[in-house]
């Protein structure tokens, strides 16, 4: 209720939650937000409920305008793996913001920065700081593009890099298509150097190299995919993809804005062993500010302005706030228990849930990776795009909203993935399976 503690846990079940708030203030901001939102997916449309203008956020919890306080399992979506307001970040930024907040001039902070993340992931010789994941995307494919002059790009169905032009493309029907725009104003010329492969489908792979020779600059991918859901790489797939764009002269981009010290301190590309050519970063880096990265090998980052012809410029680039915060986050997780402490939740996590869908006899397929995972409404394992969409929305919406009731606030998109932070409990993680097997059994009944 109002003014309730935002450590007011452990929750009472079935309490009514007003959200008067809320819908006030979801109606006003549609006056003068598209939506009402910054980004679609806060708009709570997949899952038929009315978004919560979240107020303050402390730990693993997070709390509305109406004073109902929720276990938070989208972290503002992966960069909060430290929770939310940890107190170094929030000292460092009270320190940092006293000297300034940007000064578009160079800092020792990015170069501090940049060491860190050049240390944690050897494949990235040089970084460039950009000011958000999709930056990062557009930016790897320019570059990849002028490194081979070559145009074509190679993504994945289901896999998702931002919502620059270039990627944002889906296939057509079937895999191995040419790319088909994903959003009015994608223009079909720019749709057509995009061409759209299935994951864990090496042969869609192999079919668009040789149907495009000589024509394809890089190929893009989640090294574990998070946009589909949680969806692994088979056995072999992304060496595969290694083999297949060195073999045809393109370049491999790891597109691990989420994955990025989410799944281990060198991202994934240290836990399978690829060292692709570019890589992107984001969210994590940020410690919750905007920042996002990329690099890869010194000849082709050599190419970027002012070194270089290949041109990419931002006012707010390695601003130093938000460096600040990626440079706390990163000297905490450093601390390599952190990810054993990390998979420890996750795993408990993960058991309790899959407890709870056998005690309500509910169908759940769930991936998880440390402290990322998904709760798939389909009885199926779920390895690519095809699989994903077979699960059943209509039911995971309704998982969605009972958590919510019962103060869980889980990613509101059956194609999303849910984040654990170290902040998150034992007893946090004992009150979510609790409302899950409620959740379930009433859907069930
Ligand atoms: P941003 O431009 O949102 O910082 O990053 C784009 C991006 C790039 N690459 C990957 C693998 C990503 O997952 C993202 C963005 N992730 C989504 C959540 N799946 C952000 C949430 C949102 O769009 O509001």
């Amino acid at each position: 209720m109002p003014g309730k503690p935002l450590h007011g846990l452990p929750h009472r079940y079935n309490e009514m939650r007003t959200t008067k708030n809320s819908e006030r203030l979801f109606k006003l901001a549609r006056r003068y937000l598209p939506g009402g939102v910054d980004s679609p997916v806060r708009a709570f449309g997949a899952v038929e409920s009315i978004p919560r203008f979240i107020v303050e956020g402390n730990g693993s919890k997070i709390r509305d305008a109406d004073g109902n306080s929720y276990i938070d399992y989208v972290c503002s979506w992966g960069p909060l793996i430290l929770g939310h307001a940890e107190r170094r970040i929030v000292e460092a930024l009270r320190h940092a913001a006293g000297k300034g907040t940007s000064f578009g001039a160079v800092t020792e902070l990015e170069t501090r920065l940049a060491a860190m993340i050049c240390k944690a992931l050897p494949s990235m010789e040089m970084v460039r700081f950009v000011s958000s994941g999709t930056e990062a995307a557009m930016s790897a494919i320019r570059l990849a593009r002028a490194f081979t002059g070559r145009d074509r790009i190679i993504k994945f169905a289901g896999c998702y890099h931002g919502h620059c032009d270039s990627l944002l493309v889906s296939g057509g029907s079937g895999m191995a298509t040419l790319g088909i725009p994903d959003s009015p104003g994608v223009t079909a010329s720019t749709a057509r150097d995009t061409l759209v492969a299935g994951y864990n489908d090496l042969d869609s792979v192999r079919r668009l190299f040789a149907g495009y020779p000589d024509s394809v600059a890089a190929v893009i991918v989640e090294p574990i995919a998070a946009n589909m859901g949680l969806v692994h790489p088979a056995s072999g797939f992304l060496s595969g993809l290694q083999r297949l764009a060195r073999a045809n002269g393109a370049l491999l981009i790891f597109d691990e804005v989420i994955t990025g010290f989410r799944v281990a301190y060198g991202g994934a590309q240290q836990l399978y062993k690829i060292r692709p050519d570019l890589t992107c970063l984001g969210k994590i880096i940020g410690g919750g500010l905007p920042v996002g990265a990329y690099g890869g090998r010194r000849d082709i980052m050599q190419m970027v302005a002012p070194s270089g012809k290949v041109y990419q410029a931002g006012t707010l680039s390695g601003n130093p706030l938000a460096v600040t915060a990626g440079i706390t986050t990163l000297e905490i997780l450093r601390d390599p228990s952190i990810y054993k402490q990390l998979e420890d939740k996750g795993d408990l996590l993960q058991e309790g849930l899959a407890a709870s869908a056998c005690d309500a006899c509910m169908p759940l397929s769930i991936a998880r990776q440390g402290s990322l995972l998904t709760v798939f409404f389909s009885a199926q394992a779920i390895t690519d795009y095809t699989a994903a969409r077979s699960c059943d929305t209509a039911v995971f919406g309704r998982f969605f909203r009972g958590m919510l009731e019962q103060g869980i606030y889980w990613p509101p998109s059956q194609f999303e993935a849910a984040f654990l932070s170290l902040a998150h409990s034992r007893q946090d993680i004992s009150v979510t399976v609790k409302a899950a097997r409620q959740v379930l059994k009433q859907i069930q009944d």
